[in-house]
């Protein structure tokens, strides 16, 4: 046990689809043996997760084992304590996927895929998830006139309504979040950013009832930053969950273990996550969606799900040493941070008002702001050389 043991209350939880990976990838199959959820649950819990997350074909992937795979499973979260934070579809492996779910032109599979999601909306509110994510991997197209992109958004936002619908009318305690991302495995996926889900939400019947499931990785592979990404959904009220992992910029999705690939991205993910502007801190599951790389045996795969952990609260740690610095106080204060925080136009004045002052661009284009100062105390921080 030392600082960077997780407990509880960090609210750790993993898909269980991320230890369970086995390595199947575009190139090559399995490089590790199928891992029993009931062994997942066991292993999560030692090393100090909360919480885990499923895709119904994950936990349930066959009827004439379901029910007892869910004995099974039911038992193992009670012996472990762990709970189910969130569940989602899987509308993306089966062939009959293959131009989506909600938005394949053919109708039948759209009316199949919805059937597939109110299933497991069932299974969720059983298992205890307050939390239904919808990723939409397969929503989107590889070439021009093939998809009528408004007409997908209609079916898309149809399918959301209906869903909506259904968990009013259930009385379950779920609420659904979109997870974007840019491409792969389509061409071009539907939603492809933050901001094309979150003003895709706002056309929705029931946009209360929807929010954003943002992935490091997703965000990058598109260019932009995640920390900017989450600070606008929480502060639009929609950062209901996310999914923290590594990326290395815009290439394939790596789903490296967090703190890989852009590590001063992860630095200021965490202190966007713990509240350090005006936006108020996330208080969800902090959940992790990776893949240990096929060079690990399940070894280096408990070793992967610790080090998510572990360097998320290393980063906790170098976040709030930071924020508390009063070098770092005097360098925001230099910067004018605060200074944001204070309405352009004064109480009681008019446009007129300012419009009647009068301005001297060139003397207040003088003035430095000072961000590098700043910036290199972050990055000193982050590097270690500053307690
Ligand atoms: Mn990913």
């Amino acid at each position: 046990m030392n600082k960077y043991t997780p407990v509880a209350e960090d609210k750790f939880s993993f898909g269980l689809w991320t230890v369970g990976w086995q390595g199947v990838d575009v190139f090559g199959g399995a490089v590790r043996p199928a891992l029993d959820p009931v062994e997942a649950l066991t292993r999560l819990a030692e090393l100090g997760a909360a919480a885990v997350s499923f895709h119904d074909d994950d936990l349930v992937p066959d009827d004439t084992t379901r029910q007892h795979t869910l004995d099974r499973f039911t038992k193992g979260l009670a012996d472990t304590g762990l709970v189910v934070e969130m569940a989602t579809t899987n509308l993306f492996s089966h062939a009959v996927f293959k131009d989506g779910g909600f938005t394949a032109n053919d109708r039948d599979v759209r009316r199949y895929a919805l059937a597939k999601v109110l299933r497991n909306v069932d299974l969720a509110a059983e298992l205890g998830a307050r939390t239904y994510v919808l990723w939409g991997g397969r929503e989107g197209a590889e070439s021009g006139a093939a998809k009528d992109v408004a007409a997908a958004l209609d079916r898309y936002k149809e399918a959301m309504d209906l869903l909506c619908g259904y968990v009013r009318e259930q009385g379950y305690d779920i609420r659904f979040a979109l997870e974007p991302k840019p491409n792969e495995p389509r061409g071009d996926i539907l939603l492809p950013t933050i901001g094309h889900a979150l003003a895709f939400i706002g056309e929705l019947d029931e946009p209360s009832r929807v929010g954003l499931n943002p992935e490091i990785g997703h965000e990058e592979m598109a260019g932009l930053n995640f920390a900017h990404g989450i600070t606008q959904a929480l502060w639009h009220g929609k950062l209901f969950h996310l999914d923290l992992n590594g990326q290395h910029g815009p290439r394939f999705d790596q789903d490296l273990r967090f703190g890989a690939g852009n590590l001063r991205g992860a630095f200021w993910t965490v202190d966007a996550m713990l509240g350090s502007g005006v936006a108020p801190a996330y208080d969800g599951y902090v959940h992790f969606d990776y893949k240990p790389p096929r060079t690990e045996d399940l070894d280096g795969v408990w070793a992967t799900a610790e080090a998510c952990m572990r360097n998320y609260l290393i980063l906790r740690e170098k976040v709030r040493a930071f924020r508390a610095d009063p070098e770092v106080a005097e360098a925001v204060a230099a910067a004018r941070v605060a200074e944001l925080a204070v309405p352009t136009l004064g109480a009681g004045e008019t446009l007129a008002d300012l419009r009647a002052e009068s301005f001297d661009p060139d003397t207040l284009a003088v003035r430095g702001l000072a961000f590098e100062r700043l910036d290199q105390l972050a990055m000193e921080h982050l590097l270690g050389v500053r307690a």
